[in-house]
């Protein structure tokens, strides 16, 4: 009975010890590994500190000193402006520090230039640098806000925009295909597809936001109301995010300690007339727990 006792008691032994070395399996594999939390520190920037990508959509700020890459860096370490031209233009950018998840609180906020009747809200996107690498070559998650799901809203939607010749309306096809353009007005003459991307045509992805909030039924007075919360360039003195509503590719919520990058994407496709394409601008981009303003 003994050695059958001991047997025991070295099985349980065996077994914890294969059980750990199985954790430390899937710990090499990144699977189930914390992401790396870089502390704030009495340094830290509030605002973001790093430029990774700015890939706009055309619009008529685009190739101006609002749409290059100039324009790109003025937002960060403070406030700038820059604009995302049409649907699906992007800026991925990071902070020096992990900005924490604050139980039941909102944690960044996003300046623009919305007024009241005029909202161009992006779609938000966080990412945790879990690989600790300091690119943001991880996993994207959505900031799901008022809209998700609802009549209009469409993940894996992407739009093809094509560089007119001679410059001038651009025109543009979406994956399930329909077609319009990205017109130009008399204020704006340069040209409106960005003259540093190299090719011909190229391809934006993401999430589609509803447009029933555009009144476009008074040419003089186009109306683009904001959504109720969620998005960048919505409510006029900033829109504050709370990194709990971030969503993986199924839609389901994702319990995230903190972020270290930032994905900004115009979310809406319309011609608003006379103000021109429905485009996201950024003024600034900051940890609401370091925010002073
Ligand atoms: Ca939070
Ligand atoms: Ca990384
Ligand atoms: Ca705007």
């Amino acid at each position: 009975m003994k050695k059958n006792k001991l047997q025991w008691i070295s099985g349980l032994l065996l077994a914890v010890f294969i059980l750990n070395g199985c954790k430390k399996e899937s710990d090499i594999d990144g699977s189930s590994t914390e992401a790396p939390v870089r502390p704030t520190t009495g340094t830290s920037n509030a605002y973001v500190t790093q430029l990774f990508e700015y890939l706009p959509a055309p619009g008529q700020f685009i190739n101006t000193a609002s749409g290059d890459s100039d324009g790109a860096e003025s937002i960060l370490g403070k406030k700038g402006l820059i604009s995302l031209g049409a649907w699906g233009g992007r800026i991925v950018l990071g902070f020096d520090h992990t900005v924490i998840n604050q139980a039941g609180k909102e944690d960044l906020i996003i300046s623009g230039n919305a007024g009241s009747s005029i909202a161009e809200p992006g779609v938000v996107y966080v990412m945790q640098d879990k690989n600790g690498n300091g690119k943001p070559d991880d996993t994207w998650y959505e900031v799901s806000g008022s809209e998700f799901g609802k009549d209009g809203y469409l993940r894996d939607y992407s739009v093809t925009y094509t560089r007119p010749n001679p410059a001038g309306d651009v025109a543009w096809v979406d994956n399930k295909g329909n077609t319009g353009v990205v017109k130009t007005n008399a204020f704006h003459t340069q040209a409106y597809y960005p003259e540093w991307v190299k090719e011909d045509s190229y391809t934006l992805t993401g999430t589609l936001l509803p447009k029933r909030n555009i009144d476009d039924s008074v040419p003089s007075n186009i109306k683009s109301m904001p959504f109720e919360f969620g998005y960048a360039d919505n409510t006029s003195g900033g829109d504050k995010i709370n990194i709990e509503n971030a969503i993986d590719e199924d839609g389901k919520k994702v319990s995230l300690k903190g972020i270290d990058f930032i994905k900004i994407q115009t979310g809406v496709q319309f011609n608003m007339g006379w103000l021109g394409e429905f485009s996201t601008e950024v003024l600034g981009v900051a940890d609401l727990s370091l925010y002073k303003d």
